[in-house]
C-alpha cells in the first residue's frame, strides 16, 4: 500500500533533510506532500532540492506566507485525494515524531480507520528533557479535552496520525472552524462522532534538537476554551448517533 505523508513546514530547514532521509530509508512505499508557508529560513526552497534529489516522490506545495496548520493540512489532503495512496499520515517535520512508528500504524491501519501515534498510552512517553511544567501541560491538557468530549482515547492532541485515504475523504472539513493545534483535537473529535475506528500505537515525544516550537502558552489557553466550542458544534451528530443506537 502507498502511503502518502503530509509534512506542513514553517522554519524547519535543519529537520527536514534528516526527516527524509529516515523515511525514505523505511521499506515502505512513501511519498511526501511538504506543505511551506515561505518559510523565511528558505526550507520551502531546500524542499524543491530534495524533491530533485529523490526523483519526484517528493512534492512541495508553496503558501505565500504563514496560514496555519489547519488550512495547511487541507490544502494538503486536498491535494492528494486523487493519488493512488491507500494511506494519508499527518506528521510533523521537527523529527519529534519518529518515522520508524509508521510500520507498525501500516499494520493496525488493516483493522483500524485511523491510527493515532500516543503518548499517553502504556510504552509510549514524552522527552524526559521536558520540564515538568511541560509534561503536566502536556498530559493535563489531553485529559481536558478528552474528558469534556467523551473521547475514548488518550491523546487527542497528538500530531501524528494515519487515515485510510478512503476515511479522509468521507470527513466533512467544511464543519471544522477551529485552526492551529486545537483542530488536530476538533478533526479527531469529528471522526469518532462518525463512528470510525481509531485506534492507537503508543510513541516516544521526541523534543525538537534544532528550530522552535510555534506552540505558546496564549495558543494552549486558547486551546482550552476553544473544546467548548467544539463540545457544541458537533451536538446534532451525538445526538444522531444515539438515536441510531436506539
Ligand atoms: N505550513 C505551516 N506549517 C506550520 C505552521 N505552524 C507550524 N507548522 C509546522 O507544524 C509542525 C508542528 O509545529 P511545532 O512548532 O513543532 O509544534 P509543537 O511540536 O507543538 O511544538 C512543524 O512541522 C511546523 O513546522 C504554519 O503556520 N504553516
Ligand atoms: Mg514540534
Amino acid at each position: 500500500m502507498r502511503v502518502t505523508i503530509v509534512i506542513p513546514t514553517y522554519n524547519e530547514a535543519e529537520n527536514l533533510p534528516r526527516l527524509v532521509s529516515a523515511l525514505f530509508s523505511l521499506p515502505l512505499d512513501l511519498r511526501l506532500l511538504v506543505v511551506d508557508d515561505n518559510s523565511p529560513d528558505g526550507t520551502g526552497k531546500l524542499a524543491e532540492e530534495l524533491s530533485r534529489r529523490h526523483h519526484g516522490k517528493i512534492e512541495v506545495l508553496h503558501r505565500p506566507g504563514k496560514m496555519g496548520l489547519r488550512s495547511a493540512y487541507l490544502n494538503g489532503f486536498q491535494k492528494i485525494f486523487d493519488s493512488d495512496s491507500g494511506a494519508i499520515v499527518q506528521m510533523d517535520a521537527d523529527l519529534s515524531h519518529d518515522p520508524a512508528v509508521l510500520t507498525e500504524m501500516v499494520k493496525l491501519l488493516e483493522t483500524n480507520d485511523v491510527v493515532l501515534g500516543s503518548r499517553y498510552v502504556p510504552d509510549g512517553s514524552v522527552d524526559e528533557k521536558w520540564p515538568v511544567w511541560r509534561k503536566w501541560l502536556s498530559a493535563f491538557g489531553n485529559f481536558y479535552a478528552r474528558t469534556i468530549l467523551g473521547l475514548p482515547l488518550h491523546d487527542v492532541t497528538t500530531g501524528y496520525r494515519m487515515w485510510r485515504t478512503e476515511t479522509l475523504k468521507q470527513i466533512p472539513f467544511e464543519r471544522i472552524h477551529s485552526s492551529g493545534y486545537i483542530f488536530l483535537v476538533e478533526m479527531i473529535y469529528l471522526t469518532h462522532c462518525l463512528e470510525f475506528k481509531i485506534g492507537e500505537v503508543p510513541i516516544y515525544f521526541a523534543d525538537r534538537k534544532f528550530g522552535k516550537s510555534k506552540m505558546s502558552f496564549k495558543i494552549q489557553i486558547e486551546a482550552a476554551l476553544r473544546i467548548w466550542q467544539v463540545l457544541w458544534n458537533y451536538r446534532d451528530l451525538r445526538r444522531a448517533g444515539k438515536l441510531a443506537r436506539i
